[in-house]
């Protein structure tokens, strides 16, 4: 297939172009580099040395005689020139990732919301209504969030996409409907996500265009199949306190001897998956494309849920590394349990690559290596969700394990 990876540049969308060409697709990644420019605002870079695109995809064609193709485009800023590449190039099957990603960053200022919303809905709706315009026929594949449902536990599996309901008619009668699950975002990134679902819906609806929509938990990890294969393929890797995620930055801070940070009493509970089987699920997602006139394919691309804590406690009994309470810079609900059904990938033969320590030494191990290039002074989540959790007002210091250290 030919197969357009919009954000092929970042963290997932690097391995998962790595692992289509592979398996002999041809890759065009669709990049506006953007991420590197954060980078630049941020005054931080990723953990592992990172080539530019270009270099990295001469590597590629060195080691395996693929050729991956890269097109500087901003397909939130540069309609047309997208849409043309769309129409000269028609590919098969888009991957979208090209959004930005990080809640912290969507949360630091008016200017970086307005950025969060102008970037990842315009470049959404671009898209959408550019292969309407062309009747470009491609499998839409988009790199969505598990944070559109909000955690929250009812007593009830969070279902893939869709909840069953009854509504209660004027006539007395019960209706049962299938919508999609209730939108309950936790950060203006979250919240774009949740607009992107509705305006899948819609062009699913009017226009008959095939989208598959992969409500992603936090991707862990750094290496894959490919990535492996030469020094200059690495991946990216974030460690900083706006794009570094959970377990990636505890391990991290474990290998430079930095306490782990656990922001309020660790019980918010999120769902994990590796790197590997995002590429894997990414994949077999291809391979199970909805017909013309079906709704939105959702799947939940997770492989198992863990809180905050416990991977705190886990990797500081692996490691020795101690552990930070620390107030929490984010609106979010203390704790949670979270059980979320994951059926479909299942299905479709995924074997999940959970928790275990050789995984989890290796990527200590990488952070260890590139250890000398982490400035410490990054590592601090500063981005408050809040004007007053900003001012510390929320902040309980009465609360026994808040801003100690154990
Ligand atoms: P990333 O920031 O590393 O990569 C995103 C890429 O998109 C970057 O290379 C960036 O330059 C590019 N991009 C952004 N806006 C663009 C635009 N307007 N035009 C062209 N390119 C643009 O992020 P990631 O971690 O690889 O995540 C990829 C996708 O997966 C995101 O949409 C994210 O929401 C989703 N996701 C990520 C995780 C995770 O833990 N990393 C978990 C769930 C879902
Ligand atoms: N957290 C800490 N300490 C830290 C960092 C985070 O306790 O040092 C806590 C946060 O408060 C939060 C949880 O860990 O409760 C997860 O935070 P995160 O930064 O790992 O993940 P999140 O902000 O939800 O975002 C990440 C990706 C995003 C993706 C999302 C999937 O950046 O692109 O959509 O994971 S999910 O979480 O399932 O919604």
């Amino acid at each position: 297939m030919k197969i357009a990876v919009l954000g092929g540049d970042g963290f997932v969308g690097w391995p998962t172009s790595l692992h289509l060409s592979d398996l002999g697709h041809e890759v065009h990644i669709i990049d506006n580099l953007s991420r590197r420019w954060i980078d630049a605002e941020l005054g931080v870079q990723s953990l592992t040395p990172m080539d530019s695109i270009q270099e990295r995809t001469r590597i590629w064609k060195q080691e395996t005689g693929n050729t991956i193709h890269f097109h500087l485009i901003d397909i939130a800023e540069d309609y047309q020139v997208f849409k043309n590449w769309l129409s000269a190039n028609r590919p098969d099957a888009i991957i979208h990732f090209a959004e930005q990603r990080a809640a912290p960053y969507s949360m630091k200022s008016d200017q970086h919301k307005n950025y969060t919303v102008n970037n990842n809905v315009n470049g959404t709706h671009h898209l959408l209504n550019a292969m309407v315009e062309l009747d470009l026929d491609a499998h839409l594949v988009h790199l969505g969030t598990m944070g559109v449902y909000g955690y929250s536990t009812v007593g009830a599996a969070i279902p893939e996409g869709y909840l069953n309901v009854g509504i209660d008619t004027m006539a007395g009668e019960t209706v049962r409907q299938e919508i999609l699950y209730p939108a309950n975002p936790g950060s203006i990134y979250h919240m774009t996500k949740c607009l992107d679902q509705l305006l899948f819906q819609f062009y699913a609806k009017n226009d008959a265009l095939r989208i598959t929509d992969l409500h992603q938990g936090i991707v862990w990890g750094t290496h894959t199949d490919q990535t492996r294969r030469h020094d200059q393929l690495i991946n990216r890797f974030d460690y900083d306190g706006d794009y570094g995620t959970v377990l990636n930055r505890f391990l991290i801070q474990a290998a430079i001897d930095y306490p782990l940070t656990v922001h309020g009493t660790g019980g918010q509970t999120r769902a994990f998956i590796h790197i590997q089987d995002s590429v894997r699920c990414i994949e077999l997602a291809l391979k199970s494309a909805p017909k013309r006139g079906d709704r939105v394919k959702v799947f939940n691309q997770m492989t198992e849920t863990h809180r905050v804590r416990d991977l705190a406690e886990m990797i500081s009994k692996m490691t020795g590394a101690k552990i930070a309470w620390l107030p929490n810079p984010r609106k979010e609900a203390p704790e949670n349990d979270l059980v979320v059904e994951n059926k479909q990938f299942l299905d479709l033969g995924l074997n999940p690559t959970t928790l275990e320590e050789g995984l989890l030494s290796e990527v200590v191990d990488v952070a260890k290596k590139f250890a000398y290039r982490v400035d410490r002074s990054r590592v601090p989540a500063v981005s408050a969700w809040t004007k007053d959790i900003a001012e510390g007002v929320e902040r309980d210091p009465e609360h026994p394990r808040l801003r100690s250290v154990s």
